[in-house]
């Protein structure tokens, strides 16, 4: 893997063949998105999507912020020609196309761009100082990442509407109870508890946990009918896979499964 200057990539995570974890790297900014960065993210996703070892990506910042938000240096004077020719919004995109499971780990600030990068992956853990929000409408601007879309499929319309339209932040465990995070740890033990949950991810067969991640996001883009038809072809595919053989024979002879990712 090559190195990168806005994040850190470090396969084998924990020696563990198949986790990997991207770490944003500009803690002086609070790990703000710059166009440079979000690009690192985005190619060091491919790279770990393209490598077969990996499973699972764990996505984080540092203690004090998962990232505080697009760089405000870098948007400041911008004008909407500049952010269609920066074509930021193409570099998140992409991150929709990365198929193994994304957890994100947060600590400290996850606003603006960051709680949107955070919403983009597949679940969050979050420590217990972690804070999100969106706070793009005390600067003037609303969020541009997903914010108002996402949110508000999180908290429902109330609370989303409350936070973006206030920019107040909500903790880790309101953000738990209205179901925008999946499990508050302690702060200090965030990365070996999101750890653990990968390792978890990992131990299932590749091909299962891909289709499945494929139909619980179908189910945000489509009604419920032609979602359950989805639904159904994935389940019917994994019966395609050798690791559906094993996982069955592994549970009907009282063995641990051994899945290859075929
Ligand atoms: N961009 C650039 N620099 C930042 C950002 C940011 N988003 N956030 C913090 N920083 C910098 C500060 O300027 C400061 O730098 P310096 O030390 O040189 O003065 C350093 O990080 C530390 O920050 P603070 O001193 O402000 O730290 P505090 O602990 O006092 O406050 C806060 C922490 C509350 C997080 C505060 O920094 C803050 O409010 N930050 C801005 C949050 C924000 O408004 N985020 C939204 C940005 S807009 C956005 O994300 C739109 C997304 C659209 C995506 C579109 C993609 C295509």
């Amino acid at each position: 893997m090559k190195t990168f200057d806005n994040i850190l990539v470090t396969k084998n995570y924990r020696d563990h063949q198949h986790v990997a974890l991207v770490q944003l790297n500009r803690p002086k900014v609070l790990n703000a998105l710059s166009t440079d960065l979000m690009r690192e993210v985005v190619e060091a996703l491919f790279s770990l999507e393209d490598d077969r070892d990996v499973r699972v990506i764990i996505l984080t910042g540092n203690d004090r912020a998962f990232a505080a938000g697009a760089d405000i240096g870098q948007m400041v004077e911008a004008t909407p020609i500049d952010q269609i020719n920066d074509n930021r919004f193409r570099t998140w995109k992409q991150l929709a196309l990365i198929t193994k499971p994304i957890i994100a780990a947060v600590n400290g600030f996850a606003l603006g761009g960051g709680c949107e990068l955070a919403m983009s992956c597949d679940f969050i853990v979050a420590g217990d100082s972690a804070r999100f929000g969106q706070p793009e409408i005390k600067i003037g601007t609303i969020p541009g990442a997903g914010g108002t879309q996402r949110l508000t499929r999180a908290l429902g319309k109330s609370k989303a509407m409350l936070a973006v339209l206030t920019g107040e932040m909500l903790d880790a465990y309101e953000a738990e109870r209205a179901g925008l995070v999946a499990r508050v740890v302690p702060a200090e033990t965030l990365l070996q508890e999101t750890f653990e949950i990968a390792k978890v991810i990992a131990n299932r067969a590749p091909v299962a946990v891909r289709l499945a991640k494929e139909a619980v996001n179908m189910s945000f883009e489509t009604s419920l009918k032609d979602g359950m038809e989805y639904e159904r072809r994935n389940f019917y595919l994994t019966f395609s896979s050798q690791d559906q053989k094993e996982g069955m024979r592994a549970f009907l002879e009282k063995r641990e499964p051994k899945y290859e990712g075929n």
